[in-house]
């Protein structure tokens, strides 16, 4: 059985193992008809890779997912492959940079370029952080290019491959020349080795970026599986398709009424709670949670708390602050039918996320939790009010009581 690998003949994680063939005189058959969305979410796809995504390689022995380990494989088939150095510190330092290009340009190439394309939320501080973490890494990588003119020994090895087919997708979308003169060592690299014959066979002509891709729309763009986590904070990583996204962001859509409206009427006017909370500058307890507890009407809305389900992640306090505002802000639509809490819990990380919310309607409402991806980076527990505990902790979070739960706050914020 040839090797047949399943994806798109646009798709750079794909090219990684078509290059490896290249250089390895392997054949690898692209597979016929495939169709990025659908094929990759059939039934047997997804008994080849679980979680759906691409490149996937058939082999006479099973399916291999994840590209740098479909590259590896077929590096691999070749006996003392040069692709893989001659030594075992070559080996070493090939893994070393395949990791560094995944983990350092990869990462932060996808976390600049996707959001703008509609493959996630675009917010300015993340993308600081993306593009001052891509600087970084090219910055080290300019280093050791400044000396050596492949990553590893005197010819193109497997990190070569993985690195061009990382780097490429920056260069073309989003790395444009008064970015990329920064590193001219990374500039020379670069297009040394996407000029190399057996590159060039399988990437074609590579442009250089012209111009950053404007923000398509605040609203991610993707496809609803796309947006549920695990994912956290990881956008979909899908052929870009720019205009599409636009032109399917700009398309107008009707706007039904929302079943919230249509709910009996509540004698508790969320307007009127927010502007006490928003008011009561003095004896908190007294005036703003009384009259909380006074207006509260269970019938008509409902209370939920809400913890962080990765919370070892939050080391880094203004990372975990940015990833709150973030919520906060893809809460937007909510407006009229929610109020939170969300308390930023610790002295030093890891930091626990925990938050209180009150939403319209006894459950949490499903459009929420369709069109704001965050809810599932969250596990909800519906407050029981009859149990005075439980009260007294919403209390406590309306207030940003501290210590809270014996720990000081490193903030609190409110959604309102
Ligand atoms: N780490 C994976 C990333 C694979 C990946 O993100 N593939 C994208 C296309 S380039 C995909 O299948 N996206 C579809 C999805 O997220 O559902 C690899 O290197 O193979």
């Amino acid at each position: 059985m040839a090797l047949v690998l399943h994806s798109s003949s646009t798709n750079k994680n794909a090219f990684k193992a078509l290059i490896a063939a290249e250089y390895s005189g392997i054949k690898i058959e692209l597979v016929k008809g495939f169709e990025m969305g659908v094929s990759n979410k059939a039934p047997e796809f997804l008994k080849m890779n679980p979680i759906g995504k691409v490149p996937v390689l058939e082999t006479p022995d099973g399916p291999i997912f994840e590209s740098n380990a479909i590259a590896r494989y077929v590096a691999r088939l070749k006996a003392d492959n040069p692709l893989y150095g001659s030594s075992l510190i070559d080996y070493g330092h090939i893994e070393q940079w395949i990791d560094f290009s995944a983990n350092e340009i990869d990462v932060n190439i996808g976390r600049w370029l996707y959001p703008r394309l509609g493959f996630g939320v675009y917010l300015p501080p993340a993308e600081e952080v993306a593009i001052a973490g891509l600087k970084r890494a090219l910055d080290a990588l300019n280093a050791h290019l400044t000396t050596n003119t492949y990553l590893v020994g005197h010819d193109v090895t497997l990190a070569d491959i993985v690195m061009t087919c990382n780097l490429s997708i920056g260069f073309k979308m989003i790395m444009t020349k008064s970015f990329t003169s920064e590193f001219p060592h990374v500039e020379r690299y670069f297009w040394t080795l996407v000029n190399q014959p057996k590159i060039k066979k399988i990437l074609g002509e590579v442009k250089h970026a012209e111009s950053i891709p404007p923000v398509a729309s605040k609203k991610p763009a993707q496809p609803k599986e796309a947006a549920k986590p695990k994912k956290k904070e990881e956008p979909k990583k899908e052929e870009a398709k720019p205009k599409e996204v636009v032109a399917e962001e700009e398309a107008p859509k009707p706007k039904p009424k929302n079943p919230l409206d249509l709910l009996p009427p509540s004698k508790m006017i969320l307007d009127d709670w927010k502007r006490l909370y928003s008011n009561t500058k003095t004896n908190f307890r007294e005036v703003a949670i009384k009259g909380f507890w006074d207006m509260y009407d269970p019938e008509g809305y409902s209370l939920w708390f809400c913890d962080y389900k990765y919370q070892d992640e939050n080391n880094v306090s203004f990372v975990t602050l940015n990833k709150v505002s973030g919520f906060l802000q893809r809460m937007d639509l909510a407006r009229k039918y929610a109020f939170g809490k969300m308390l930023i819990i610790g002295a030093e990380g890891p930091y626990k996320v925990k938050g209180l919310w009150l939403f319209r309607g006894t459950e949490i409402p499903q459009f929420i939790v369709d069109e704001c991806y965050d809810m599932e980076l969250y596990d909800w527990f519906k407050v029981d009010i009859n149990d005075e505990a439980q009260k007294e902790r919403v209390n406590q979070m309306i207030e940003d009581a501290e210590p809270f739960e014996g720990e000081p706050l490193l903030d609190a914020k409110c959604f309102k």
